[in-house]
């Protein structure tokens, strides 16, 4: 058939009785609506298996629309074991778009007699050549649902005639490599799981070349894998560091439960150790998330208080390291940092007032980060809470590349740990293995303690609350989340609460994962912040149709 023609309806006929009949195979249950939410579908994992049929379904689309692989990733990140979810990594790694998300839901939701012409429609409105080959890579976590969730995904993708390659067992991030170094021709790698290895472990070998003075005991991380995949992936990378980095690992999965008390959401939001860890006092520690695409820095001091460095902390790390390169080098280029209504206040002034960079804030979702920071030279991106990566424009590198080679000098090394600090990042997505190898390289070039790095600016205590209301949608954002526009008297209400106290912020937004509101208040103190939270918790619960008792003060 020639390219760009449609194939004879026969044939369209007989790739849709396969869709049916193997779709009986993965029935909806009736009446059920799922919605593709900030990370994908997420919920019991007992509701997913004909929503991994149809994401197998409607990546095989996608493929033949972008004529390039598409990753399909098994997760439910840092929800407990009995969850999982589906996500779509679009070509270059990144997101899908949300047209597609759009497709997503009403594909996910069609009764099982109407699938065949909601998959007809969604082929009409994209004008999809269904002769085009489809390729589409398939990833998953270690929950015990995800095996037989991920076959469910594969038939998707062969009930349409795509080929697939399953990864089986991989982190998100890894997933999302191996989708941009297929459809970049191995420019970005080479798209096996032993390429990223050696990709970032190379990178940070260079890197760390150049901190002649790293004292061993310098080079030792203790590490909480949430008993997830991230724990199994750093066994296998340990080789590759050639002993530049000792990890000690806590919560492999070999007896705990994944994310229960452990991993980076729970350290953020219960600001304490996981359990299953040994943390010695004043020593570096980190956390990945069950799909190792967060990850947090923590420590505690003589006096066992503990010390959080969050995704703030760690763009604060990165972007200063950057920008010190970047006067090195004498290099031009603009640099930014993007973060959301979560950042800590201390760190928003710090980046603007003394660092002096460029700042943006964005809505929730490594998505809209994602695009904030292509918008530079160099984006940094991070999420208070752990996710997050750096972004350099193609002319950045190009930039970096040229001076690597022609100059000579302070400028040429400045270069070079430019160009290795490019090669660590995976700038596909928040990657809790490649942030963990950049963070210890600069800790090391810098010769910088985890305690130096903490002073460089202090938090504003800050509380995390969720308040359940009949529904979330009434509650409505605007200034990337910072105020409530809707129900009426809410942003007034937070306004007077926020007066009462010192250096005091507070939000409320409605969660894109959980059918919850949450809370988010910081002061200058801890007792300030707690009560603030509870008392816009109040607020909420009182304007925005609060179900079950008041909330209760937290502390
Ligand atoms: C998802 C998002 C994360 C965001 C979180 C917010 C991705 C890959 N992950 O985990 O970025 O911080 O949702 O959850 O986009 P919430 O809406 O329940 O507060
Ligand atoms: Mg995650």
């Amino acid at each position: 058939m020639q390219p760009g023609c449609f194939p004879p309806p026969v044939v369209q006929m007989a790739q849709f009785q396969d869709v049916s009949k193997q779709s009986d195979l993965h029935p909806k249950p009736a009446g059920l609506v799922l919605q593709y939410g900030t990370a994908g579908f997420r919920t019991n994992a007992k509701l997913l298996d004909h929503i991994m049929f149809r994401m197998g379904l409607l990546a095989t689309l996608r493929s033949k629309k972008t004529k390039a692989t598409i990753g399909v990733m098994v997760t439910a990140s840092h929800n407990p074991e009995e969850d999982n979810g589906v996500k779509l990594v679009d070509p270059m790694g990144e997101m899908v778009t949300l047209t597609w998300e759009g497709y997503a839901t009403q594909l996910a939701n069609a009764e099982q007699e109407d699938l065949l012409a909601a998959l007809k429609d969604i082929i009409e409105k994209e004008a999809i050549n269904m002769s085009q080959e489809a390729d589409v890579f398939i990833g998953k976590d270690t929950r015990s649902s995800s095996a037989s969730l991920s076959k469910a995904v594969l038939d998707g993708v062969s009930a349409l005639g795509g080929h697939n390659k399953d990864y089986g067992l991989v982190t998100t991030p890894q997933l999302h490599y191996m989708v941009c170094c297929q459809n970049t021709q191995g420019k970005y790698g080479e798209a096996t799981v032993e390429g990223y290895y050696k990709k970032f472990c190379q990178a940070f070998i260079q890197l760390t070349k150049n901190a002649s003075n790293c004292t061993d005991d310098q080079k030792h991380l203790s590490v909480d894998g949430a008993n997830g995949i991230g724990a199994l992936k750093l066994r296998e990378l340990e080789s590759h560091l050639k002993k530049e980095l000792h990890i000690s690992l806590f919560n492999d999965g070999s007896t705990g439960k994944l994310n229960h008390q452990c991993g980076a959401d729970f350290v953020k939001v219960q600001q304490n150790p996981p359990t299953g860890m040994k943390v010695n006092s004043g020593e570096r520690c980190c956390s990945f998330d069950g799909d190792a695409d967060r990850i947090v820095y923590y420590y505690t001091d003589s006096e066992g208080q503990f010390h959080l460095l969050d995704g703030d902390k760690i763009a604060t790390l990165i972007s200063t390291f950057l920008k010190e390169l970047l006067t090195q080098a004498g290099l031009d280029l603009e640099i930014a940092v993007v973060q959301t209504a979560y950042a800590n206040g201390s760190s928003t002034n710090y980046l603007e007032d003394t660092m002096k960079v460029i700042l943006r804030c964005t809505k929730t979702g490594v998505k809209h980060l994602h695009h904030a920071a292509q918008e530079f030279d160099i984006g940094v991106y991070f999420e208070a809470n752990g996710h997050g990566t750096v972004l350099f424009s193609k002319a950045a590198e190009e930039k970096v590349q040229q001076l690597a080679e022609d100059s000579s000098g302070e400028r040429k090394r400045a270069a070079l740990l430019l160009q290795n600090t490019i090669n660590v990042i995976n700038q596909t997505v928040g990657d809790a293995i490649s942030d963990m190898l950049l963070i210890e390289a600069i800790l090391a070039i810098k010769g910088m303690t985890i305690q130096q790095w903490d002073a460089i600016y202090e938090d504003l205590p800050n509380r995390q609350l969720k308040v359940k209301v009949s529904d979330r949608r009434v509650i409505d954002t605007a200034d990337a989340e910072r105020r409530a526009v809707s129900p009426t008297g809410l942003q007034e209400a937070i306004d007077g609460l926020v007066k009462k106290y010192g250096r005091a912020r507070s939000f409320v937004r409605p969660s894109g994962t959980e059918d919850v509101v949450r809370v988010y208040a910081e002061a200058d103190t801890q007792e300030s912040a707690d009560a603030l939270a509870h008392e816009v918790s109040l607020a909420v619960y009182r304007l925005a149709g609060g179900v079950g008792g008041e909330p209760k003060p937290s502390h």
